[in-house]
C-alpha cells in the first residue's frame, strides 16, 4: 500500500504521483496551517484552494479511490504536512510515500529531508504538467549569455507545432505585440468574467475562512471563482468565445472600474492544476483557425502560456535559491501601508490596490506598470514586494511570482529576465489608462505638489541607479535626457522626492 500525498496545487487527475495508483493505496490531502499561513494569503485565494481541494478529493472518491482528507478545523489536524503524513502512516500500513515534486523551492527543500525522518522511503516524482521540462530548459539556457523569452518561445512553438506553417510562423512573424498596445477606447462592451455560484462545499469553506483567516488581506465576498475542472473548462471556453477576440488589442489597456478587461482570468486554474496549459493553447489556436479570433489575439495569448509561463518557471528552478535574495539595485525602502489599504491620492495605485483587494486579481499591466513600476521607482525592498505579490493574488505561487517580481518589475536579478528595467513616468499610465482623469495629481505636471509622483520618481530612480544602469545599451537615451537637465530641474526633482518620501514614511496620505 502506497501513501500518495497530493498538494493544493496538484489538483490534476493525471498527476505523476497518481499515474500508477490502485484502489488499495491511500491518497492524502490536507488543509494545513503551514501552507495556509507561510504568507497571509488573500481570503479568496484560501477559499478557492480549499474548495478546489475538497471538490478534487470528492472526484477521486467517486472513482473508488481511497482518500484521507484532513480539513482545516479537524480537531486532530496537526497543522503540518510532515505530521499529517506521519499520522497517516501510523494509521495505515503504507510502505512508501509518493509525492509529485512541490512547485516551490521552500517545500521541495523540506520534502527532501523526509526520507531521513520517516520510517518508509519517500519518492519524489517530476511534475510533468509543464510544457518544457527543467532539463530541457537548462539545456536551452546552457551557455547563453542572455536568456531572452522570445527565443525560448520560438522553440516552444516549433516543438508543439503551434501557429506554424511550413516550418515558419503563421503570418510570417513570431510576435504580434506591436499590434497589442491599443489605449483604452470609449464605449467598449467588456463581457463579465465567469461567475460560479458557491455550492455547499464552497459555502462551508467560506465560513471556515471567515472564522480562521479574518485577519488576512482581502475581501471574501462575493466569491465566484470556479472550483472544479468542469467549471474551470467552462471559464476557459467563455474566455475563448467572448474575450479572446479583443485580448490582443486591449492587452495593455486599463480602464477605471474594469478590472477584468479582455484577459482570460485562468492563471489560478492553471497553477493549481484544474486546467492544463496545452489545452488552453490549443483552444486559442483552434479559435484562430475557425476565424473566431485574429492572429494578434491568438498569438498574444498563446505566447503568455507557451512562452512566458514556461520561461519563468525555467528561470525559477535554474536560479533558486539565489534568486530569492537578489537585490541588484540595493533597494531598501519599506513597503508603504497604502499597498494594503489602497489609501493613496495616486488614483492608478488606489484603483489597482482596491481591485486586488476585492478580486485577488489584477491584470498584467496593472501588476507591472502601475503597482510594480511604483515599487521599482520608489526602491522598495524586494523581500517586501515579493511577499505582497505572493499573498494578494489567487494565482500566486513562488515559482511564477518571484521571477515576475524580482526579475520583471524590480530588476533585482540585474537583467537576467528583462533587458532593461520597466521604469515609466506618468505619461505611460496616462496613455494606457483613463486613471489620470480622476486623480489629484496631473500627469503633465513634472514638479511641485500637483505633479504626478511617477514623473519625479522616474528621474530620481535613474539618477539614484546611475552607476548600475548607465552602461545598459537600452538605457542610453534616458541617461542622455537626464544629462541634459539643468541644476535647477535636478534640484526640483530632489526636493519633490524628499517631500514625497518623507510624507510616505510618516504615513501621511500621498
Ligand atoms: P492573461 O493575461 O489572460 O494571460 C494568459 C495566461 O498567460 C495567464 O493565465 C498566465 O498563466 C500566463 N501568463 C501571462 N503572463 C505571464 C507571466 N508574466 N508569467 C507567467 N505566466 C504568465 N502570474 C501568475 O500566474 N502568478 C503570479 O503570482 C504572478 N505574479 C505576477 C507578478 C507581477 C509583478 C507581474 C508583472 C506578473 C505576474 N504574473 C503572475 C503574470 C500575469 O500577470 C498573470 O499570469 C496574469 O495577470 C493572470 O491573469 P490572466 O489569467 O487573466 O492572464
Ligand atoms: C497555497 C496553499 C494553501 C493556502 N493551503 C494549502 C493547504 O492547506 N494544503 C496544501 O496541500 N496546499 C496548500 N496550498 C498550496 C501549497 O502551498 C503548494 O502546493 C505549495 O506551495 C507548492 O510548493
Ligand atoms: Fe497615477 Fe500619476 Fe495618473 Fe495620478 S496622474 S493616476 S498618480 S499616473
Amino acid at each position: 500500500m502506497k501513501l500518495r500525498l497530493i498538494l493544493g496545487d496538484q489538483l490534476t487527475s493525471s498527476i505523476s504521483s497518481l499515474s500508477d495508483v490502485s484502489k488499495g493505496d491511500l491518497i492524502l490531502m490536507c488543509e494545513v496551517r503551514q501552507e495556509a499561513t507561510y504568507v497571509k494569503h488573500h481570503k479568496k485565494k484560501i477559499t478557492f484552494l480549499f474548495s478546489a481541494m475538497r471538490h478534487f478529493a470528492g472526484d477521486l472518491k467517486q472513482q473508488g479511490l481511497n482518500v484521507r482528507y484532513v480539513g482545516y478545523d479537524d480537531p486532530n489536524n496537526t497543522g503540518s504536512l510532515l505530521e499529517e503524513v506521519r499520522t497517516a502512516l501510523n494509521l495505515h500500513s503504507c510502505d512508501e510515500v509518493i509525492v509529485t515534486k512541490p512547485s516551490e523551492y521552500r517545500l521541495l527543500d523540506e520534502l527532501q529531508t523526509w526520507a531521513e525522518i520517516l520510517p518508509v522511503p519517500v519518492v519524489l516524482r517530476d511534475d510533468d504538467r509543464f510544457l518544457s521540462s527543467q532539463s530541457e530548459f537548462n539545456l536551452w539556457a546552457n551557455g547563453r549569455k542572455q536568456l531572452r523569452m522570445e527565443y525560448f518561445y520560438r522553440e516552444m512553438r516549433r516543438k508543439y507545432s503551434i501557429l506554424m506553417d511550413a516550418g515558419g510562423p503563421i503570418g510570417g512573424q513570431w510576435n504580434y505585440d506591436a499590434e497589442n498596445r491599443k489605449p483604452p477606447a470609449n464605449g467598449l462592451d467588456i463581457p463579465e468574467t465567469y461567475k460560479e455560484t458557491p455550492d455547499e462545499i464552497t459555502q462551508d469553506v467560506i465560513a471556515l475562512v471567515e472564522t480562521h483567516f479574518s485577519d488576512h488581506f482581502g475581501d471574501l465576498f462575493p466569491f465566484h471563482f470556479a472550483v472544479t475542472r468542469d467549471q474551470a473548462l467552462a471559464a476557459l471556453d467563455e474566455f475563448i468565445a467572448r474575450r479572446l477576440r479583443l485580448f490582443g488589442d486591449y492587452q495593455d489597456a486599463m480602464i477605471q472600474g474594469e478590472p477584468w478587461m479582455y484577459h482570460s482570468h485562468i492563471a489560478l486554474y492553471l497553477n493549481c492544476g484544474l486546467l492544463n496549459p496545452l489545452e488552453c493553447v490549443e483552444r486559442a489556436e483552434a479559435a484562430f483557425h475557425r476565424g473566431d479570433a485574429p492572429l494578434n489575439a491568438a498569438e498574444g495569448f498563446i505566447r503568455q502560456i507557451l512562452g512566458w509561463r514556461e520561461y519563468v518557471r525555467g528561470i525559477y528552478w535554474l536560479k533558486m535559491p539565489d534568486y530569492k535574495v537578489a537585490n541588484f539595485l540595493g533597494a531598501d525602502r519599506a513597503l508603504p501601508d497604502f499597498y494594503w489599504s489602497g489609501d493613496t491620492q495616486m488614483n492608478c495605485m488606489r484603483q489597482c490596490i482596491t481591485e486586488t483587494k476585492q478580486n485577488a486579481y489584477a491584470h498584467h499591466i496593472q501588476r507591472l506598470m502601475v503597482l510594480g513600476n511604483f515599487a521599482l521607482l520608489a526602491g522598495l525592498h524586494p523581500d517586501e514586494v515579493n511577499e505582497w505579490y505572493l499573498l494578494v493574488y489567487a494565482d500566486a505561487f513562488e515559482w511564477v511570482e518571484l521571477p515576475n517580481v524580482s526579475g520583471m518589475i524590480l530588476f533585482a536579478d540585474g537583467g537576467l529576465l528583462a533587458s532593461k528595467p520597466y521604469a515609466a513616468s506618468g505619461s505611460y499610465i496616462n496613455k494606457m489608462s483613463n486613471y489620470c482623469g480622476s486623480c489629484k495629481y496631473k500627469p503633465t505636471v513634472k514638479n511641485g505638489p500637483t505633479a504626478c509622483p511617477f514623473n519625479y520618481l522616474y528621474w530620481d530612480f535613474l539618477a539614484r541607479n546611475d552607476g548600475k544602469l548607465r552602461g545598459n545599451p537600452r538605457m542610453g537615451f534616458m541617461y542622455k535626457s537626464l544629462d541634459r537637465m539643468n541644476d535647477e530641474k535636478r534640484q526640483a526633482i530632489q526636493d519633490d522626492c524628499r517631500r514625497f518620501f518623507n510624507a510616505m514614511q510618516a504615513n501621511e496620505k500621498v
